[in-house]
């Protein structure tokens, strides 16, 4: 892909955009940066680069169009936003910047996506191959642009990538050495518009993959979604419940490989950290991933046995009265808080709400029912989510997440958990969801 010379508008100044200009400037693009909020909010990132001769600021109207060659979107920038339906009805290209991250790649990529899990599997899987001694890169969803690890990736062995939905959009390319799909449930409605659509987007992690390429996929999203067919990589499945003809699954109290030649057991299940059935899920499918790019057993089960976890993950945060606390922050989406629920047994005190996303939360009220017997709801989804949830499940409502975090403590007996796992945004009020488990931890710590 040739960028000298060519004239690109990079929509939306936050991490991805100003990562993404700095690479097209670098390569001798011309950049039009636009975004929806005014010049004077977009930021420090911005700042250190909005001298540089390559770059155009502009205001954000239609005629930033004028002349471009190609838009590179923001993940957070939805479809139906007016400048990527004009840029659709003029013809000009859309690409994501994980799009125009592979296509400069210097070294496998393995792209972690699904609707949870994603960070801890991505995270786990770096460490893995960094412990068997492999040079590698993470980045993507996690934090940092794949953009940003495009110059690195000469002489690398491999680079692994969380990959939103969001940065799939706009993808056409995109082709991983290794994809990994997680786990597909309602998530996102606001932006895709559909479960049809985000599924779809999802999916196209493996459409440009052939057959001497590999995927990792969870055995139930398989066979849910008619994969088989429509994958061509060489498909592993994982599964935790289910004893699979070929694939890594559980059985008693060790995880097992089987390969239509033989079956291993290759490690004890308690040499997993994590709490949770979900997080053996996201072990099964990183040690997969380790094992096809040749990593050593012995430094894959030594990283796996030294991983705690993630911060705001079903963080433990404190135990006060014979109280415990957990934080599970990251817990934006109705799947999420199902797996958060389902890893404890005792009763459980359940904080939920923050900005709506549109998630079904009618799904949870059997798992409520059986786990919880408190649920404490706060923010701006509160009301939608008592409605969801329906009756006989005992509720408060609570204007804002101090209140509520107030009222678990009124009620905790002890042998409880306290769990803040929201099932939405943080943004009606907070940052992100990380300024959201801080507050929560510290309010708890301190009291
Ligand atoms: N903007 C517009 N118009 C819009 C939407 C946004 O102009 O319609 C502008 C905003 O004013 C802002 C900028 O775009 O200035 C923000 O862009 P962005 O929302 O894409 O955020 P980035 O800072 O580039 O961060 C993104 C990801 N954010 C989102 O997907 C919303 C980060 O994931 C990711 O870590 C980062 O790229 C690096 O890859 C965050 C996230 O919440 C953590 N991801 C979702 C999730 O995990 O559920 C998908």
């Amino acid at each position: 892909m040739k960028l000298e010379g060519k004239k690109i508008v990079v929509l939306g100044m936050g991490i991805t955009g100003v990562a993404a200009a700095l690479f097209l400037g670098k390569h001798g693009a011309k950049v039009k940066a636009v975004d929806e909020k005014p010049f004077a909010q977009w930021g420090a990132a911005f700042e250190r680069i909005q001298h540089e001769p390559w770059l155009e600021r502009c205001s954000y109207n239609e005629e930033v169009l004028d002349g471009a060659d190609f838009v590179v979107p923001s993940p957070g920038v939805p479809p139906r936003n007016n400048l990527l339906q004009a840029a659709l009805k003029r013809k000009i290209a859309i690409i994501s910047e994980v799009e125009l991250a592979f296509r400069f790649l210097k070294a496998p990529l393995i792209a972690v996506t699904g609707t949870n899990g994603k960070t801890t599997t991505t995270t786990l899987l770096g460490g893995i191959l960094k412990k068997a001694g492999k040079k590698t890169l993470v980045g993507g969803n996690i934090g940092n642009p794949l953009i940003g690890c495009v110059e690195d990736s000469n002489g690398a062995d491999f680079v692994v990538a969380e990959i939103s939905s969001f940065q799939l959009q706009w993808t056409d390319k995109f082709r991983p050495y290794i994809s990994i799909l997680l786990n597909v449930t309602s998530d996102h409605m606001d932006y895709h518009g559909s479960f049809e659509e985000y599924l779809r987007v999802k999916k196209l992690i493996f459409a440009n993959q052939k057959k001497e390429d590999y995927a990792v996929v969870r055995a139930m999203e398989l066979s849910r979604y008619g994969l088989k067919k429509q994958v061509s990589a060489k498909i592993t499945a994982f599964s935790y419940g289910e004893e699979l003809e070929e694939g890594i699954f559980v059985k008693g109290d060790k995880i097992v490989f089987r390969t239509a030649e033989k079956e291993e057991e290759i490690y004890p299940l308690d040499i997993i950290r994590l709490p949770g059935i979900h997080n053996v899920e996201n072990v099964m499918a990183a040690v997969v991933a380790a094992r096809i790019c040749g990593c050593a057993e012995e430094s894959i089960k030594t990283a796996v046995a030294e991983f705690h976890g993630l911060a705001h993950r079903i963080e433990f945060v404190a135990e006060k009265n014979n109280v415990k606390f957990y934080d599970d922050s990251k817990g934006t989406n109705v799947g999420s808080v199902a797996s958060a629920l389902s890893a404890f047994s005792g009763p459980v005190i359940l904080l939920m709400g923050g900005r709506d996303k549109e998630g079904n939360f009618e799904e949870l009220r059997p798992l409520i029912l059986a786990k919880a017997k408190q649920v404490i709801l706060f923010g701006e989804a509160q009301n939608r989510i008592a409605k969801l949830i329906g009756n006989n499940i005992p509720k408060l409502n609570r204007p804002k997440l101090r209140d509520a975090i107030e009222a678990a403590f009124e009620i905790a007996q002890p042998g409880d958990v306290v769990l803040l796992s929201p099932g939405c945004a943080s943004f009606d009020e907070f940052r992100d969801y990380k300024e959201r488990g801080d507050y929560f931890k510290k309010i708890v710590r301190s009291n």
